[in-house]
């Protein structure tokens, strides 16, 4: 968690706590308004707070400028610590569960004394909360599917989190001089979209001089172990980190090993097994012989076998393609041209559009698509077509003026209605050079409506892209119910293009929806969906995702040069 998504968090505490003891009806807004602000802040709070310009933060008087002051210099809030004393709620954990609120909280606090997650499944499974005032059966239900879904998510960590904690710990640690080689292994190497726990492998010459260092690492709650070749910490966040020392001439079996998946790892033993050979953590052995063992590609090479990126080591399909040579050639960052779907301060964005295009352009893009939500979508701020006709204009201009190399795409991000037409008339659209087509609503239709809804969407001849299809956000909401094969049958017939939405949360296709889609012959675009400059580089998950999904350069349409593009993109 960075320091703004902390102090945001105790905002938002001491906010619930407040509205849950019921005693003050206004300071409670306030803490969620200074919440709500500090989360979106664009600059580091700690950085604000050594100016002594917390204040000028909208939404930040002073009050709530001494309530972070004090968690910034000592970690904890007087305030805080006396309401978590008055009001024993852990109100952050029930708040996370879709479609409970402080309104409820306060209810089930007060009538049947639940403080956490599992009383209150346990009040929910015995059928106490119908009963409650303004509480139905229906109610009671999605609470319960709500608390599913949050036990789902609690246990593991985004990539892009656990990915973070990584890289900052492995920085520090590669500063020793001690080390040789250091990597994160297991599922974060396999790249896959949450995280059990980290696994460090370290090649060094001094390695207790690295435990040391590895144990004392910042932000660390809990030594779990601290041995001479296996540590394990507890981060602050709840993320183990094991780390292993290897010996130099073995560091490529423990890689390899270590990487997993397991059944991968399973598959490539047995094929060992069949060559008379041996392979464990510490190498390839025939007899006593190590036969590889220093690097991974060694080991592989003596098994018969292309070396395979860790991303697919699944066991779907990679053995077989590495032994017959066949393995795809995988998209990677550098074959990215251009980025199809991004927000601006216009709609739900924080960024204003030249702010998001001179950030574009640094990444080296050659196009670059501003598509802002539309007028449906009321509480982004979305346009109607008057603004989209300005913006239109606007996008010219700011192409004319050759403030910028790439070129800017028109775009729009229009809603899906709930009859499968689009919300802005198409005079409106054909004007625009990318419209991708997203549901924002509705997303408990049935199976069927769904299907029909997005399909009848894509028959429009108006749009190009289907946004985040399945709807998902990991952790916290399943994908809707959806067709997905009817979905990408009527995609080929009307030349609509997949969205592979990169934003760490979404997405969205998944590894097998992906491969499915681009069996079907389907083109795939990786978006950030970005709603401010630093989401911009959630590409790089995309890319991720996308290798997972067993993606080359040629099924993805933003690798294209802008000309090849605008052709295949046309119906
Ligand atoms: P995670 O942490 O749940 O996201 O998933 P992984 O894949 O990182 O699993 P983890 O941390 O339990 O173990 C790391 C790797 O070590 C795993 O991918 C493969 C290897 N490994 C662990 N236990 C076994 C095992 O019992 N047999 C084999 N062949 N490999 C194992
Ligand atoms: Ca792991
Ligand atoms: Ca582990
Ligand atoms: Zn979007």
């Amino acid at each position: 968690m960075t320091r703004n998504a902390e102090v945001a968090r105790v905002l938002k505490e001491i906010g619930l706590l407040l509205e849950i003891e019921g005693k003050d009806k206004f300071k409670p807004r306030a803490y969620y308004r200074g919440m709500r602000s500090i989360a979106s802040l664009g600059e580091d709070i700690e950085s604000v707070a050594k100016r002594d310009t917390l204040t000028d933060i909208p939404g930040i008087g002073k009050g709530l400028s001494e309530v972070i002051k004090s968690y910034l210099e000592t970690g904890e809030v007087e305030l805080l610590t006396k309401l978590r004393t008055r009001v024993p709620v852990k109100v952050l954990e029930l708040d996370s569960i879709p479609g409970v609120g402080p309104k409820t909280i306060r209810l089930v606090y007060e009538k049947l004394g639940v403080t956490d997650l599992g009383t209150l499944e346990k009040a929910a499974n015995g059928g106490k909360l119908s009963g409650l005032p303004g509480l139905g059966e229906k109610t009671q239900v999605q609470i319960i599917e709500g608390i599913q879904v949050v036990r789902a998510g609690l246990e593991r960590t985004l990539l892009a989190d656990a990915i973070s904690a990584a890289e900052r710990i492995e920085n520090d640690l590669r500063k020793l001089k001690v080390v040789k080689q250091l990597i994160t292994a297991g599922s974060t190497r396999r790249r896959r979209e949450t995280i059990g726990d980290l696994d460090f492998l370290v090649d060094a010459t001094e390695p207790e001089t690295v435990m040391d260092a590895f144990v004392n690492s910042e932000g660390v709650a809990t030594i779990i172990a601290h041995g001479p070749t296996k540590s394990s910490i507890r981060l602050e966040s709840g993320l183990q980190v094991d780390l292993r020392v290897l010996p130099s001439d073995s560091f490529g079996a423990g890689l390899q090993y270590f990487t997993g998946s397991v059944d991968h790892n399973v598959r490539l033993r047995s094929i060992a097994q069949k060559m008379g050979l041996r392979l464990n953590e510490y190498g390839l052995y025939k007899d006593k012989k190590k036969v590889a063992g220093e690097d991974e590609e060694g080991i592989y090479k003596a098994l018969g076998l292309q070396w395979v990126p860790p991303e697919l080591r699944e066991d779907t399909g990679e053995i077989e393609a590495a032994q017959n040579g066949n393995l795809p050639e995988l998209v990677t960052m550098n074959d990215i041209r251009g980025d199809l779907h991004s927000h601006t301060d216009q709609s739900d964005g924080k960024n204003t559009i030249e702010e998001m295009l001179d950030a574009a352009q640094a990444l080296g893009y050659q196009y670059y698509c501003v598509s802002d939500h539309t007028q449906s979508l009321t509480i982004a701020n979305g346009m109607d077509e008057d603004r989209l006709l300005k913006r239109i204009e606007e996008i010219d201009e700011l192409n004319a003026s050759g403030r910028w190399k790439m070129k800017i795409l028109k775009g729009a991000e229009v809603d899906i209605l709930a009859d499968g037409g689009l919300d802005i008339e198409d005079e409106v659209l054909s004007q625009l050079d990318v419209v991708t087509g997203s549901i924002h609503s509705r997303m408990k239709d049935k199976k069927e409506t769904m299907t029909e809804r997005v399909c009848h969407a894509m028959e429009n001849k108006n749009i190009h892209l289907l946004g985040h299809p399945t709807g998902r956000l990991i952790g916290k909401r399943s994908e809707f119910e959806i067709d997905l094969e009817r979905v990408f049958e009527t995609a080929r017939k009307h030349n609509v293009i997949m969205e592979l939405n990169a934003h760490p949360q979404r997405l969205d296709l998944n590894a097998g929806n992906l491969r499915a889609a681009i069996k079907m012959g389907l083109k795939i675009a990786i978006n950030t969906d970005a709603h401010r400059i630093s989401e911009l580089d959630n590409m790089r998950f995309g890319i991720f995702q996308a290798r997972r999904g067993w993606l080359t350069p040629d099924d993805i349409i933003n690798t294209c040069p802008l000309k090849k593009l605008m052709k295949s993109i046309k119906k």
